[in-house]
């Protein structure tokens, strides 16, 4: 099944690509799917992905992004960014990068233009952007910092469950998977919308979706091949240039 994939990205102009958080397991960045560990195992990401989440306990859900924040400053990239990044830089212009990831390791990579779909968890901004009354880099250091003349919070710059995607990126990810002769479908459960619906969009328009991933998935059914295994190991072989 490989090599047949393999035939399909050499055939293939146009590239769409969708990852989720299976492609940075092997950097060590635990998935959503991963049960929570520690003091954090008691709380669901579902709950604290979310404006009330944050608003109800602000001081939780910001030091939680905090502990997801200081992780990532001690990991890498692995093999299956950097084979994104190098298929990228050896055929310009032909692979479209959509991540449902925040934690920045494609662009650590080397990959350029990618779509960020749930935004990026190194970005803050104001809670309440209406009222916003100062500049972010003036908060007053706090967990979470917070403006000291209108009470405004800062909260990381993701899209959390409920709130809707960056319009422009998603039309650019909607527009990619249109537009492509293959979609792959790298490390993703395929649980959450509308992201995960980019899979069947790039089916009816015609494209051959690949769907890559150690277990089952709720877009394997979407797949006209799955590849049952490591980004980290499939993915060189997968776009080897
Ligand atoms: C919206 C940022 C509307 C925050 C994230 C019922 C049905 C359909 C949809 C809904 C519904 N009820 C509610 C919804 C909508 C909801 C949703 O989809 N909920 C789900 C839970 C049912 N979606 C939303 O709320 C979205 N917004 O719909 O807005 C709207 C419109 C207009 C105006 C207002 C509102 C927003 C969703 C974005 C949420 N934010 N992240 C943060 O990170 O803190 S999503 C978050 O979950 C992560 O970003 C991550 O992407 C995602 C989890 O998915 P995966 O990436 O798939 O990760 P997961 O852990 O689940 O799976 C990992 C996979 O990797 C596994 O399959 C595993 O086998 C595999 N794997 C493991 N190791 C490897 C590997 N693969 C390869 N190699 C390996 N080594």
């Amino acid at each position: 099944m490989l090599d047949i994939a393999r035939s399909w990205v050499q055939q293939s102009q146009r590239i769409a690509v969708l990852t989720g958080a299976g492609v940075s397991a092997e950097s060590g960045v635990p998935t959503f799917r991963d049960a929570q560990t520690g003091y954090w195992a008691q709380f669901r990401a579902e709950e604290m992905a979310t404006e009330e989440g944050f608003r109800n306990h602000p001081e939780r859900v910001w030091k939680w992004y905090q502990y997801r924040r200081d992780l990532l400053a001690s990991v890498q990239p692995n093999a299956a960014h950097g084979a994104l990044a190098d298929f990228e830089q050896h055929h310009p212009g032909r692979l479209t990068l959509i991540t449902q990831n925040v934690d920045g390791l494609h662009q650590r990579a080397g990959s350029s233009g990618v779509l960020c779909l749930h935004g990026d968890i190194l970005e803050n901004r104001w809670l309440d952007t209406p009222r916003a009354c100062c500049h972010i880099a003036d908060a007053v250091k706090g967990e979470p910092p917070y403006c000291d003349r209108c009470g405004n919070l800062v909260r990381p710059g993701v899209v959390w469950f409920g709130e809707a995607l960056p319009h422009d990126t998603f039309a650019a990810a909607q527009l990619a998977v249109h537009q492509c002769a293959l979609m792959l479908v790298i490390g993703t459960a395929g649980a959450v919308y509308p992201a995960a619906g980019l899979a069947r969009q790039a089916r009816s328009a015609g494209a051959r979706v690949v769907v890559l991933n150690p277990a089952p998935s709720e877009l394997d059914d979407a797949a006209h091949a799955v590849l049952r295994g490591a980004a980290g190991s499939l993915l060189p072989q997968l776009l080897a240039v």
